[in-house]
């Protein structure tokens, strides 16, 4: 009798220890976190705002964004590998009337990863249009955690990595179309792959400010001041990516 009452026991606290292990490693072990806010491209007056913790090379990303064309996929992408800038509507060289993806790359250089829902998120998959997001009613809430290459890893560390969401209704119409044809694939109208908001990832303090805050009086100041900064929006969205964190290793660990 006693050892069929001890089993649950022992079942309950291996459930129950490996997530408090796992959220008390990725504190100490120095995840980064990085945001961009985006800015309007093409006159698309998109908004949003991209936030991306590192741990090693596994990223989550969040991606909030408003004002896209609605209904419509939207590839999204970092960018790595030159400048670490955002290219504005005066850099359409060509005089298309479109600042298009080739004109923005010697700002944010090429696709270090694809944001795509699903699959393959390396730069083969950078017009998978299928797995992108679609803005139902304009917006993107985006979440995933993946694994970056190493380039796109030091693109973060160096100040190089650029969020770019591209598929921007340039004439109005309410859908990809008109007569100037992507720079990316001669097939697809420009306005279903020119930039349409781009922010450079930068680095975000909130990933260290909490386990600071908690475990010394002196560190509460702090953090309540990077609180008031980054606004309630960011910190439920700090929240929510840890809880991925969790949920991938979780993943993680049952597939291993
Ligand atoms: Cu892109």
């Amino acid at each position: 009798m006693r050892k069929a009452l001890a089993l649950p026991t022992v079942a309950l606290a291996a459930a129950a220890f490996p997530l408090l292990a796992v959220s008390t490693a990725s504190a100490h072990e120095g995840a980064h976190s990085y945001q961009a806010d985006l800015g309007a491209l093409n006159q698309s007056g998109v908004q949003g705002t991209g936030m991306v913790t590192l741990d090693g090379n596994t990223a989550t990303v969040m991606i909030e964004a408003s004002g896209l064309l609605a209904g419509s996929p939207h590839a999204q992408h970092f960018h790595i590998g030159a400048q670490g800038q955002c290219p504005t509507d005066a850099d359409d060289e060509n005089g298309d009337g479109f600042v298009s993806v080739t004109e923005g790359a010697p700002y944010y250089g090429a696709i270090g990863s694809s944001l795509t829902t699903t699959g393959d998120t390396s730069p083969d998959s950078g017009l998978a249009i299928d797995r992108f997001p679609t803005a139902e009613g304009g917006s993107i809430s985006y979440e995933r955690t993946f694994e970056v290459s190493d380039d796109v890893h030091a693109a973060f560390e160096d100040g190089t990595a650029v969020l770019v969401l591209h598929g921007v209704d340039k004439n109005g119409s309410g859908a990809y179309d008109g007569d100037v044809m992507s720079d990316l694939d001669p097939s697809l109208p420009m306005e279903a792959t020119a930039p349409a908001a781009c922010g450079v990832l930068e680095t975000a303090q909130m990933g260290a400010a909490p386990a600071g805050g908690a475990e010394t009086g002196a560190g509460s100041t702090a953090g309540t001041e990077n609180q008031a900064a980054i606004g309630i929006g960011a910190l439920a969205a700090a929240g929510a990516v840890a809880a991925g964190t969790v949920a991938y290793r979780r993943r993680q660990a049952d597939q291993a």
